[in-house]
């Protein structure tokens, strides 16, 4: 998925190929799993650690998630994955119950930021003091560093993929090496974070005052009247009556492939995906 990702964000590869992947990868890791229980049931082994996984809340991306879980279970550690859209209570209800030594957060799109900080927020506040990794391509450096790690007390972590992974987490479960690698994570933090300051400092705001006297004049607004006020219940209209009225062009925005209907068939460069992604919607509407 990393070689997809990459493919991805050169512009060689798009969106529908990614979720045609992710499906594929899903399929796969969920074939390995039973493989991997068998494996550590197969008798005593001492693992490396016990790592709590979870989406936040509100988010529902998880292949890359599914990945670090992948690669850290066949690093030794134990993974608890609680999945997607996971609240801030359920990940520390069971992080407090099954007793874990990380808790490891993905977000992908914006408002998981947020989450994020809510859960570190609520670590502090329930006394956690395990650390906490954080991951996903919306997260970065910049945004744990200024905007998580001083909202928890416990060592705070950003991880780029899951290659990194399993060398953050055996640092920070390593006897001997866990402290001098969590002062210097804190230090580059707080590098990150002073870094930061001086930027916002040149970024000029406008005084609540001049925000105000800038506000929208309602006063001369006239709002258009709808045809009809209240819900209009159309049933059993023949779909392939509305099929002729779709727009196709935001549907392959949605896609994020650039072009409007029905050049973008044609299209050089994402025609012949374009095509494809076309006839299986074409398909998906006759069924
Ligand atoms: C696939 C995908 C989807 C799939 C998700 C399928 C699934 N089961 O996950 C579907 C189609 C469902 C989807 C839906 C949406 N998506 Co989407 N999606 C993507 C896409 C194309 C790829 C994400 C991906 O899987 N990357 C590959 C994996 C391997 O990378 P990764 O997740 O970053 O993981 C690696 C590292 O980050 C790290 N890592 C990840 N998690 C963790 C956790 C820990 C603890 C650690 C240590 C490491 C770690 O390790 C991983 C492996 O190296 C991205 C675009 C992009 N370039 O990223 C958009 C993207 C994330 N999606 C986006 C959006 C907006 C949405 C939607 C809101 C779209 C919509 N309008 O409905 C919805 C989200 C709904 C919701 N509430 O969450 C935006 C987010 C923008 C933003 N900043 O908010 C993106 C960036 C696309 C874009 N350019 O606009 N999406």
């Amino acid at each position: 998925m990393n070689v997809v990702g990459d493919l991805f964000g050169a512009g060689k590869m798009f969106l529908p190929q990614v979720v045609k992947s992710a499906r594929v990868m899903k399929k796969a890791v969920a074939y390995l799993m039973p493989f991997m229980e068998a494996d550590k049931a197969g008798g005593e082994r001492e693992t490396n650690g016990k790592i709590l996984m979870a989406t936040v809340k509100g988010d529902v991306h998880d292949i890359g998630k599914n990945i670090v879980g992948v690669v850290l279970q066949c690093n030794n550690y134990d993974v608890i994955d609680l999945g997607v859209m996971v609240p801030a209570e359920k990940i520390l209800q069971t992080a407090r119950l099954e007793n874990v030594d990380i808790i490891g957060l993905s977000g992908l799109i914006t408002p998981s930021l947020d989450e994020m900080v809510h859960v570190a927020k609520e670590m502090q506040r329930q006394g956690f003091t395990i650390p906490l990794m954080i991951g996903g391509a919306t997260t970065s450096r910049a945004h744990t560093a200024v905007k998580i790690e001083p909202n928890y007390q416990g060592a705070t972590v950003y991880v780029t993929d899951a290659s990194r992974g399993v060398g953050v987490a055996s640092n920070l479960l390593s006897g001997d090496l866990k402290d001098d690698f969590v002062k210097s994570v804190r230090e580059e933090y707080e590098e990150v974070r002073e870094r930061h300051k001086g930027r916002e400092a040149k970024t000029k705001q406008h005084s609540l005052e001049e925000a105000r006297r800038n506000k929208f004049n309602w006063g001369s607004y006239q709002p258009v009247k709808p045809s009809f006020i209240g819900i209009k219940v159309i049933e059993r209209f023949p779909l392939d009556t509305l099929v002729w009225y779709i727009d196709w062009s935001p549907f392959f925005q949605t896609w994020e492939m650039a072009g409007s209907y029905p050049k973008i068939l044609d299209d050089k460069v994402v025609g012949v995906e374009a095509r494809k992604l076309f006839d299986d919607a074409q398909v998906m509407l006759k069924k």
